[in-house]
């Protein structure tokens, strides 16, 4: 049979190709296995019709967790974050879980990694620890309607727990 003929150039390309494949998918592989970080998976639904009677975000919260984490329900709609303002404690891990009660909508503390997507039918799930107390604003960044420039919510970080 005769050997199919690859020009040198083509042969370093391919290499390089197959290393940058190795490279990246080695890299999400050593964070799930180091560190667990995974891509969100969007796995958990909620029926975004009957909010009112979910136990969670029928009246959404900050709780605290028996192990000292805290737990933030959060629902948004059309134009406002609830609950507003939002209370957390510095230096602990505060787990947030959003939902949407209408259409996509955002939710990004500024000035912090905090950044989601709120999908209406889905909760969406972040675990972030603030280390800086202080008045943070919360913005939604996905254009949900003539009022999104006035979806604006607030995250008070305190020393202590609230
Ligand atoms: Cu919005």
């Amino acid at each position: 049979m005769e050997r199919m003929n690859v020009e040198f150039y083509e042969k370093i390309w391919m290499w390089a190709a197959a290393v940058l494949l190795v490279l990246f998918l080695g890299t999400i592989l050593m964070t799930a296995v180091s560190d667990a970080i995974y891509p969100p998976s969007h796995m958990e639904t909620v029926n975004p019709a009957a909010l009112g009677d979910s136990p969670e975000f029928s009246n959404p919260a900050v709780s605290v967790r028996p192990d000292g984490s805290v737990v933030v329900a959060i629902v948004a709609q059309l134009f406002s974050f609830n609950p507003n303002p939002i209370e957390v404690p510095a230096n602990r891990p505060v787990t947030f879980r959003l939902t949407s009660a209408d259409v996509i909508h955002g939710f990004e503390v500024v000035g912090t990694n905090a950044n989601a997507m709120i999908i209406p039918g889905y909760v969406s799930q972040f675990t972030i620890t603030f280390t800086k107390p202080g008045e943070y604003i919360v913005g939604c960044n996905e254009y949900c309607g003539l009022l999104h420039h006035s979806m604006v919510g607030k995250l008070i970080v305190r020393k202590e727990l609230p």
